[in-house]
């Protein structure tokens, strides 16, 4: 899997791919990563990448051709099939786990960053085959975005993350929140770590943390129950949450 970024902030981006997981994942040759800078296809003295609004306004807009053509050098260096242009903006479609699940296929992930108060809307409607956002809000640009959705993505990729890190990834990210997490030492301020971690009941504790995931999901973000079928089990486990949260 391969990931281009558009962006006039290219040493952002691979200054801040290169560490952790995902700077792991291309040293390895899983991941690609390479950065297309918009002021490189320029023509002009001044690398000109953004011009005035039409309409007028405060702020500037950036041009169509450099960007169009930055895209274009990302699609021509290499012979990748499966291929996505994405815009992240706060007017895209909100973005979730599934939608990431489903971009592992790719053989390309273009990402486009803007900046300034945004993109000539022609290059949206005809580079972009989507647009996502991370959520209601702004940021300066799309480069945190980029990094944000090429980490998420990263992380599925075969090899790239431990046993263990996958592991704990197969069993959650199903729909619901993680149950709570306990280090040394066994008592801080008064409060003790729950007995069942310290009992040694493999089964035991597999049980109390998959009802802490179904509670504090019902607590915290009941939405994600509304769309998710819980089975017989999950559920007496949800029942017993409440009446032991009833009885504190
Ligand atoms: C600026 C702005 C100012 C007032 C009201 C609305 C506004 N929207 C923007 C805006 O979208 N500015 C941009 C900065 C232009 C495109 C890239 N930028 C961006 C991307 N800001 N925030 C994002 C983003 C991307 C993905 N998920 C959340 C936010």
């Amino acid at each position: 899997m391969r990931f281009d970024v558009v962006t006039i902030f290219p040493d952002m981006v691979l200054d801040g791919a290169m560490n952790g997981v995902t700077g792991r994942a291309i040293t390895q040759g899983i991941v690609g990563l390479s950065v297309w800078n918009p002021r490189d296809y320029t023509a002009d003295k001044h690398k000109t990448v953004d011009d005035r609004p039409y309409g007028g306004g405060p702020g500037m807009v950036m041009k169509y051709q450099p960007l169009k053509d930055a895209i274009d050098s990302a699609k021509h260096s290499t012979d990748a099939e499966r291929v996505k242009v994405v815009y992240l903006s706060p007017q895209g479609k909100p973005l979730t786990q599934k939608i990431l699940n489903e971009s592992i296929d790719l053989d390309q992930l273009i990402l486009v960053a803007g900046r300034y108060e945004g993109i000539d809307e022609r290059f949206i409607e005809d580079e972009c085959q989507e647009e996502w956002s991370l959520g209601d809000f702004v940021i300066s640009g799309g480069e945190l975005a980029a990094l944000v959705v090429i980490d998420a993505v990263s992380r599925l990729l075969p090899g790239v993350l431990g046993d263990d890190e996958s592991a704990r990834q197969d069993s959650h990210m199903q729909g619901i929140l993680d149950f709570p997490h306990y280090t040394r030492p066994e008592i801080i301020a008064d409060k003790r770590v729950p007995s069942v971690l310290l009992s040694g009941n493999h089964k035991g504790i597999e049980r109390w943390r998959l009802q802490q995931a179904l509670g504090r999901t019902w607590q915290k973000r009941p939405d994600l129950l509304l769309d998710k079928e819980l089975t017989t089990e999950e559920q007496a486990l949800l029942e017993e949450f409440k009446i032991e949260l009833k009885n504190k």
